[in-house]
């Protein structure tokens, strides 16, 4: 009996079926199984976690900041511009490993409270902050469906070229910041969530042309919006502006490659209202872009 059993056990494929089930269950429930390793990966890496969490104190947790742009994610770019727009008193917190519950960044801490994702920290941090909006209920709804336009149709087509169509050019970055061992550890780690996300909704399927198309039609109708004002909506930021910036300005201090930087050539009202929010929130980063 025992002899049957070991002989099943050696026998080769049932152990590599097994492994393989190992393996893919963890890659399933990876955020979960990675969510307690969090904290000590963020060790090795000097992640800037602060002794204690200050109530009062938004503590920003988002990617580092890069050479070229404040920030290498434009959500994080998104919520730090509009903290510092606003002067609210936050501390920026720099890991690359460090996420939320969810397996997002950027997300905050606030009075104890955690918050992920951009489109829930700032309504929270407006709510907290008692910052009030001077838009009308049409343009209000306008921004919203403006933001979400940004965050997601935008914001996909943009990652399809920087990250999925860029791999190479990716690695040739990473290897810059350390070790080919870390680069290809930072490759895998951008990579793949990048290729998972775009693949589930189905545009990483889309021929280029394509994506390029409908990143053109996007950027005409916010630059029709933008016309010859400060903001998309005034004299004042909404959160659709902030977003906006975050997006133009990873897309081109960060990622500076083509195609991109032949779309963004066509677009120079986008490109004035990117280099004048860096000038008045970041003047350490302001500089003008060669296109
Ligand atoms: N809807 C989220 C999107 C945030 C997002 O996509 N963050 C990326 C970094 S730019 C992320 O955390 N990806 C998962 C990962 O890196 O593992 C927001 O607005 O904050």
């Amino acid at each position: 009996m025992l002899l049957t059993i070991l002989d099943f056990i050696q026998n080769g494929w049932i152990i590599q079926i097994s492994i393989a089930l190992v393996l893919y269950t963890i890659w399933i429930w990876r955020r979960d199984v990675l969510y307690p390793s969090y904290a000590s990966l963020s060790k090795i890496e000097h992640a800037t976690i602060p002794e204690k969490h200050e109530n009062g104190i938004v503590y920003l947790y988002q990617y580092r900041c890069s050479k070229e742009c404040p920030n290498t994610s434009p959500f994080c770019l998104k919520v730090e511009t509009f903290l510092k727009y606003h002067k609210i008193p936050y501390v920026p917190v720099y890991s690359m490993t460090l996420k939320s519950r969810e397996g997002l960044v950027p997300y905050i801490i606030y009075n104890g409270q955690e918050i992920p994702d951009s489109q829930l920290i700032i309504p929270f941090l407006e709510k907290e902050f008692k910052l009030k909006s001077n838009l009308n209920e049409k343009d209000a709804a306008i921004a919203r469906a403006v933001e979400r336009t940004i965050d997601n149709s935008v914001a996909n087509a943009l990652l399809y070229f920087r990250i999925l169509k860029n791999r190479s050019g990716l690695y040739k970055y990473l290897i810059k910041i350390g070790p080919p061992f870390i680069a290809k550890l930072f490759l895998f780690m951008i990579y793949e969530p990048v290729r998972e996300k775009l693949e589930g909704i189905f545009v990483a399927q889309l021929p280029e042309a394509d994506v390029m198309k409908g990143l053109q039609l996007d950027l005409e109708s916010i630059n029709e919006i933008l016309g010859n004002k400060k903001y998309l909506f005034g004299d004042n930021p909404t959160s659709a502006d902030f977003a906006l910036f975050g997006q133009l300005a990873v897309g081109t201090y960060v990622y500076t490659d083509e195609p991109l930087r032949t779309m963004f050539k066509k677009f120079p009202k986008l490109e004035e209202f990117m280099e004048s929010v860096m000038k008045e929130v970041h003047p350490r980063y302001s500089k003008k872009i060669d296109f």
